[in-house]
């Protein structure tokens, strides 16, 4: 094997998909070889993510990372050079200790899953693997099951959509390929449906349809009839989730919904009847991260029927899975690599939410890059299912592009499907 001692490490300055500036890593390896990782970045943010550092001044709206690049050349990369790459544990150990603070904010969790996840890649070059892979360890991997957001609202679109986002879940494929043709085909239908009824088509931060309709109702009817115009079946082929992201909701502990101010009861109450009347399987963050009274309730109401998965309110932190889990506060999560920060504690959350018997879906964020390191994640930990926004928009598809090569090249490899989701009748 080549050396995997680490020569250098490099941060540079990108432009996201929003064009705001990020951060790419490379990690140069003594054999030459390169680990390259780009961060993204979240717009309904938890208030317990690990801290994203931006610089505060004039440039780029206050948004820029000049210090991001100063702490990786003056601080990380002076302390990690000459150290093995395949350590990872032991490398984000001291990313975490160095920064020496519980939520990253000395360095930023953008400096340090820069260098984490690009340290994972230049192991996976020296060993000569593809990541998942390399993750894997010899164990047996799974193609998850994509859930594509077709319609965006909330604070990733200029409409009045509270919910902010209606996803397709196409489960019933045979194939990953199958089920990103499903995807595909249902968002085009969609299109051609919103533009004969006179809708605006333009698209949100991550791709989705943003048009100037505010109840979700028309929104789930608009969902059936493209799925049924792609000339698939909702509920057997496809299935529908929801990220309501409730954050943005709630205000002194009730919520603005539907032109008044409710308590969780009624959320979960229309959640019920959504359940009810539409092949509805995943609500992801229904209530606010600081609800978990309601969290407990709408558990127990639908979570027997429905995927209920928590993003805001664990923020892939192992403390908060662990009380969800105490607390019956949910039955899966949802799982961003820069809410924490290092690939180790990642992983870790993972394998702690799957051992409680969770559902684990590996996210991107509204703001994102090229890389696609999270679908090797996704495939390395049977997560069984990814969230990576529309079928459209290059940072979106890099991901289900990567699926595709990933089944493509490896066709051993079985797809998730239905896999840990409730299933739903047929819609007809
Ligand atoms: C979410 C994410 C990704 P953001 O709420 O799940 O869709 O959005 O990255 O803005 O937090
Ligand atoms: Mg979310």
């Amino acid at each position: 094997m080549a050396s995997a001692q680490i020569a250098n490490i490099t941060g540079y300055r990108i432009l996201d998909s929003r064009g705001v500036p990020t951060v790419r890593v490379e990690v140069v390896l003594t054999s030459g070889e390169v680990g390259v990782a780009a961060v993204p970045s979240g717009a309904s943010t938890g208030a317990r993510e690990s801290v994203e550092i931006r610089d505060h001044t004039a440039r780029y709206g206050g948004r820029d990372i000049q210090t991001v690049l100063n702490n990786i050349e003056r601080e990380v990369a002076p302390g990690l050079i000459g150290r093995d790459v395949r350590r990872q544990q032991d490398i984000d150990r001291w990313l975490i200790e160095r920064d020496g603070t519980p939520n990253k904010s000395r360095w930023g969790a953008n400096t340090i899953l820069g260098v984490s996840l690009a340290v994972a890649q230049a192991a996976a070059q020296a060993a000569g693997e593809p990541l998942y892979r390399l993750w894997l360890a010899g164990q047996a991997g799974e193609l998850p099951t994509p859930q594509f957001n077709v319609v965006n609202g909330g604070a990733h679109a200029d409409n009045k959509l509270a919910v902010q986002e209606f996803l397709l879940i196409p489960g019933g494929a045979p194939t990953v390929a199958e089920a990103i043709r499903m995807g595909s085909e249902s968002y085009q239908a969609l299109k051609a449906e919103l533009r004969q009824r006179g809708f605006r088509t333009a698209v949100g931060d991550e791709g989705g349809f943003a048009p100037g309709i505010s109840h979700p109702e028309e929104i789930f009817e608009l969902l059936l009839r493209a799925i049924e115009r792609a000339g698939l079946a909702a509920g057997r082929d496809v299935a529908l989730g929801i990220d309501v992201a409730a954050n943005s909701l709630w205000q002194a502990g009730r919520y603005h919904w539907e032109d008044g101010v409710v308590d969780y009861a009624s959320l979960i109450a229309s959640y019920a009847k959504w359940v009810r009347d539409y092949p509805l399987i995943s609500i992801e963050d229904g209530l606010a991260e600081d609800d978990w009274e309601g969290w407990a309730a709408l558990t127990r109401t639908l979570g027997g029927s429905c995927q209920i998965v928590g993003d805001d309110i664990f923020v892939t932190h192992a403390n908060l899975v662990e009380r969800g889990i105490r607390e019956r506060s949910a039955n899966a999560v949802l799982i961003k690599l820069n809410q924490v920060g290092t690939v180790t504690e990642t992983r870790d959350v993972l394998n702690l939410a799957q051992t409680a018997g969770w559902n684990t879906v590996v996210s991107h964020r509204s703001g994102e890059t090229d890389d696609t390191a999270m679908v090797d994640l996704a495939v390395a930990h049977r997560a069984g299912q990814i969230k990576a926004g529309a079928p459209q928009r290059g940072e979106r598809t890099a991901k289900y592009n990567r699926l595709l090569l990933i089944e493509a090249k490896d066709p051993r490899l079985p797809f998730a499907g239905w896999r840990g989701l409730p299933s739903r009748p047929e819609r007809g």
